[in-house]
């Protein structure tokens, strides 16, 4: 398995990394992916969104969703956010509960949105929609699987803002099993690019296993672009 982790201080690859600029994950060369250390850490955008969502009501405990023709838990909180005029996302199978985009929510996707379109090649993006995962301590966590684009604007990619507590992130290659592992801390942002022939979704599953030490809440904001009704 190849494991990057991006953390300050660290040997080899990440010392090579320009800090807070959005770079390709390395071990993942047929997709696009890339990996901002940080940029959300301490910023007041963030860290009034980190505060405003830890106790936010609406959060759906433990949904469920489709994935490989079966129905499975997922042992943790989601919550959809819409910006005004965004339809109905339907994620693997099951449609979140939606409520509009908290003016907290907002101010971190127009900085997620800059960074994308400022560091990489995707061009302009306007996400409308974004999907909360809160996740209590690190019992709770994501099956491997790779976002149904059903709905999404196609080849538009997905940006995930992390905040709290540090969790693994672990990419699998659908066609050779090799595995990429990452660690995402607080104020990272991660793009999954979805563009043809380079689309991550498409040739990669991600996952978030289980860590029984981690005591601590981690919330991820990750936004899409949705396609209009
Ligand atoms: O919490 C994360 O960083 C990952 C969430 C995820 O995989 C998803 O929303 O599809």
């Amino acid at each position: 398995m190849d494991i990057h982790r991006y953390m300050a201080g660290a040997p080899a690859a990440a010392a090579a990394r320009k800090p807070g600029r959005l770079q390709q994950v390395e071990g993942i060369d047929d997709a696009d992916v890339w990996l901002a250390k940080g940029v959300f850490a301490g910023t007041p955008e963030s860290e009034a969104a980190w505060e405003s969502l830890k106790s936010h009501p609406g959060f759906e405990d433990t949904p469920q969703v489709f994935v490989w023709g079966k129905w499975h838990n997922q042992p943790r909180d989601t919550l959809g956010m819409a910006c005004d005029g965004c339809p109905p996302y339907n994620y693997s199978g099951s449609t979140n509960t939606t409520v509009p985009m908290s003016p907290e929510v907002t101010a971190v996707r127009i900085r997620a949105q800059q960074l994308v379109e400022e560091q990489t090649n995707v061009g302009p993006v306007e996400f409308n929609y974004c999907l909360l995962n809160r996740y209590k301590n690190g019992l709770q966590k994501i099956g491997a699987h790779s976002d149904s684009e059903k709905g999404l604007v196609r080849g538009r990619p997905i940006a995930c803002v992390s905040k709290g507590a540090s969790r693994r992130f672990i990419f699998r290659h659908k066609a050779t099993g090799r595995k990429v592992e990452i660690l995402l801390e607080d104020g990272d942002l991660l793009v999954m690019g979805c563009a043809e022939g380079r689309n991550s979704q498409e040739l990669w599953t991600h996952e978030i296993p289980q860590q029984k030490k981690v005591k601590d809440m981690r919330i991820s904001l990750t936004f899409r672009c949705v396609r209009p009704a």
